[in-house]
């Protein structure tokens, strides 16, 4: 047996247990309120799920497993997906194994190619990764077994098995979909001694002669993987999840969540934004130059993209390690400058401006103008790159909802009227 299925094997039935207990001693405690700002507002605050691959906490920003982001960033993606989905990182062992593992099922059915080949020209690149993945629903080994009768506790076994399976493929999907869809020429194969991230990389067919390359889509991938459950592209993948689609359909959708501006597209905007500002200046402007194209910005009721987020109140630490990475990598590049100068002033034209609860920049703000410096430049691709990593998180809170059990979504809705009642009765 594989080491991450045997450590799985291992720690599930006692997890299950254990978190059995807790509900049933526990069953009846108040943890959370709802407002009727919260339940018009995105249900900002509400705790009403439960995710323990990773948390964020508005001041410190993302911990996965009870480890800071900051330091899982010389990880290998690998290595951060087996701590989400057991607990604990791998010994050198377990990484090969998984490693390997993955290795051995990163082909795509040539069917998938067939569908994508026949998509207009112009499709989005989201559009074709999700359509990718639900194509390959048919290969789903948890929906075999399901209806061959599997019992409740293997449902993680064969989740395990499809979100490998899928894990595996995505690298070569995503980089077959950039030069499909880009006309960057055939599509590279899969190398078998290449890690996971760094065959990505290469799969792009991207000049990267010092290898930098590489090493920032395996930062990009290990800093993109999880964000807690109630994000909407980790929700959205749970709550397809929980009505036990396969791990194809419920990422899929979670994807599709994460297509939208205000999430995973946004990486894309806040490119678009800091080659606006490059083009109307000529180059990198001055810091009052760049303060009024912000106002202009929101004047014109437009957000700044790659800043604000829902639940921090920090810069984003993501942010930061992208940040460092540029300023080791490409100081001199225009846009990292504009970038680097967009954080000076940015979060104090949003004070300012008085609405945003967070003036800081996110895991957006900063990956697009490092990717364009490596002569990635279609900027329509960035969001393929944040679903790629995203479904490792995805995948491992499905795996562990699975092994828990857990129930079918199905939250309480109330009207307008009923609302109105409620208040009125005090
Ligand atoms: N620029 C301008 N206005 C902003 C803003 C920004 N960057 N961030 C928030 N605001 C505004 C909101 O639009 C909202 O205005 P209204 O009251 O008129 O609706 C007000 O400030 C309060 O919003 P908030 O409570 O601070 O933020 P939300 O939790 O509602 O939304 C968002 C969080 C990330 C969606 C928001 O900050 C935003 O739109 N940011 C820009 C887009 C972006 O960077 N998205 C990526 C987020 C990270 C992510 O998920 N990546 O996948």
């Amino acid at each position: 047996m594989a080491k991450l299925k045997e450590k799985l094997a291992q720690k599930i039935p006692q997890l299950r247990d254990e978190i059995k207990g807790f509900v049933k001693e526990h069953a009846n405690k108040v943890i959370s309120e709802v407002s009727v700002a919260q339940a018009y507002g995105g249900m900002r605050g509400v705790k009403a799920l439960v995710c323990d691959t990773s948390v964020v906490p508005p001041d410190k920003g993302l911990i996965i497993r009870g480890t800071p982001i900051g330091e899982l960033k010389d990880q290998l993606p690998e290595a951060v997906f087996y701590l989400l989905v057991t607990g604990e990182m791998p010994d050198n062992e377990a990484l090969e194994d998984l490693k390997m593992d993955l290795k051995s099922r990163s082909k795509v059915p040539d069917y998938v190619w067939k569908t994508l080949e026949a998509m207009p020209k112009d499709s989005h690149p989201m559009v074709m990764f999700s359509l990718g993945i639900l194509a390959m629903e048919k290969e789903s080994v948890f929906k075999k077994k399901y209806n061959e009768g599997m019992k409740k506790i293997e449902y993680w076994d064969s989740t395990l098995e499809d979100c490998l399976n899928l894990i595996a493929k995505l690298p070569t999907l995503a980089a077959g979909i950039y030069r499909m869809r880009f006309n960057k020429g055939p599509r590279i194969e899969p190398d078998p001694n290449l890690d996971w991230a760094g065959d990505y990389a290469r799969m792009l067919g991207l000049d990267d002669s010092t290898g930098e390359f590489a090493n920032l889509i395996r930062l990009y991938m290990v800093l993109h993987t999880d964000h807690e459950g109630g994000n909407v592209s980790a929700h959205t993948c749970h709550c397809v999840g929980s009505a036990l689609s396969d791990a194809y359909y419920a990422v899929s959708a979670g994807l599709n969540g994460l297509a939208g501006p205000l999430h995973g597209l946004a990486n894309q905007m806040c490119l678009r934004w800091a080659i606006m500002v490059k083009d109307k200046f000529g180059g990198v402007p001055t810091e009052d130059q760049l303060r009024q194209f912000a106002w202009d910005t929101l004047k014109s009721g437009q957000v700044i993209p790659g800043y604000g987020h829902a639940v921090l109140r920090v810069t984003d630490p993501r942010f930061t390690a992208f940040h460092e990475f540029g300023s080791r990598v490409c100081a001199e590049d225009d846009l990292f400058q504009i970038v680097a100068k967009v954080f000076k002033i940015i979060p104090d034209v949003l004070r300012e401006h008085g609405k945003a609860k967070d003036p800081w920049p996110n895991v957006d703000a900063a990956s697009g103008c490092l990717l364009y410096h490596f002569g990635l430049t279609e900027f329509e691709y960035y969001t393929v790159l944040f679903g790629v990593s995203r479904a490792l998180g995805m995948c491992s809170q499905l795996i562990v909802s699975r092994a828990l059990g857990e129930a079918i979504e199905r939250p309480k809705s109330v009207t307008t009227e009923w609302m109105k009642q409620a208040v009125a009765k005090g």
